[in-house]
């Protein structure tokens, strides 16, 4: 993409972010972007023909700039949708692993699952997380921060799988009568105690990364969290499916994560208004 100056106003530039070239020059060097999501560039007016070419994380400038910001990806790029779905392609239908329970029966009953292995009657593999691997940091959009709402229900977490952007929120959240932790490992770590029925405590996720999560006082209570720079995961549904929308066009990796069954990973290509379909077969071996 190339641009010229008076694009851009210098208050804009520095609201949006302004990366100061400290020794501009005549002819051709390369400015490493340090800040943003960034896809289109803008020169605020330099006084003289700028001309600015992104390459990935670098851009190539021309001819003495003196500095530029970066904004956001434009709405109008041409953007597609990837269907999955995880199927379980391992012979006999597998089932949950069992717990024998006697910490509090009284509120959580005598027999539990880990909900580690869900498989519906057609095959598909429940809590299957999805997501896009190394994306460019230049189709990335701004951070938009989620929210989900991790329910200690029956002695269970809900959602047992889900995915999160950086910045997102995870409110944890006791219905049950009697004292539960939010106990977090890997990518964030806290734990959270929630001795009351109705309350609510909450967390903000700040790294990429995988979270698991356990309750110390009932061992078979889990769940997990992905957490990505990016927008493009999902989690599969009862029947294994999974959708991701508003996808820029290109060529990717789509890693695919199950807590029993292991990894997959698969190249997909993105068309522009077009729908994607991929099928992630688990046979469990990792
Ligand atoms: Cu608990």
């Amino acid at each position: 993409m190339w641009v010229s100056p008076g694009e851009m106003e210098r208050p804009e530039a520095e609201r949006l972010g302004y990366l100061r070239v400290d020794r501009p020059r005549r002819g051709s060097h390369r400015v490493v972007l340090a800040v943003g999501s960034p896809t289109q560039v803008l020169i605020p007016g330099a006084g003289r023909r700028v001309n600015l070419r992104l390459q990935g994380y670098t851009a190539t400038v021309c001819c003495g700039v003196v500095g530029l910001a970066l904004v956001g990806r434009p709405p109008t790029e041409s953007t597609g949708v990837l269907e999955g779905r995880a199927v379980w392609r391992g012979g006999e239908l597998p089932t949950p692993t069992l717990i024998r329970n006697t910490t509090d029966p009284e509120v959580c009953g005598a027999d539990h699952t880990l909900d580690d292995l869900v498989v519906s009657a057609d095959l598909g593999v429940q809590n299957v997380i999805a997501a896009l691997v190394d994306v460019p940091i230049d189709l990335v959009p701004p951070a938009v921060p989620g929210r989900v709402v991790l329910d200690n229900a029956d002695c269970r977490f809900s959602p047992h799988a889900s995915v999160l952007t950086v910045g997102s929120v995870i409110e944890t959240h006791n219905s049950d009568p009697t004292l539960h932790t939010t106990h977090l490992y890997g990518a964030s770590e806290v734990n959270l105690a929630l001795p009351l029925e109705g309350q609510s405590v909450s967390h903000t996720v700040d790294r990429p990364g995988l979270i698991a999560v356990k309750c110390d006082v009932h061992g078979w209570m889990s769940a997990f969290v992905r957490v990505d720079e990016h927008p493009f995961h999902a989690v599969s549904n009862a029947s294994g499916s999974f959708r991701i929308v508003d996808l820029p066009a290109g060529d990717y990796v789509l890693e695919a994560w199950h807590e029993r069954l292991g990894t997959r990973r698969r190249e997909v290509r993105i068309v522009p208004d077009e729908t994607s379909n991929i099928v992630l077969e688990f046979t469990g071996e990792r």
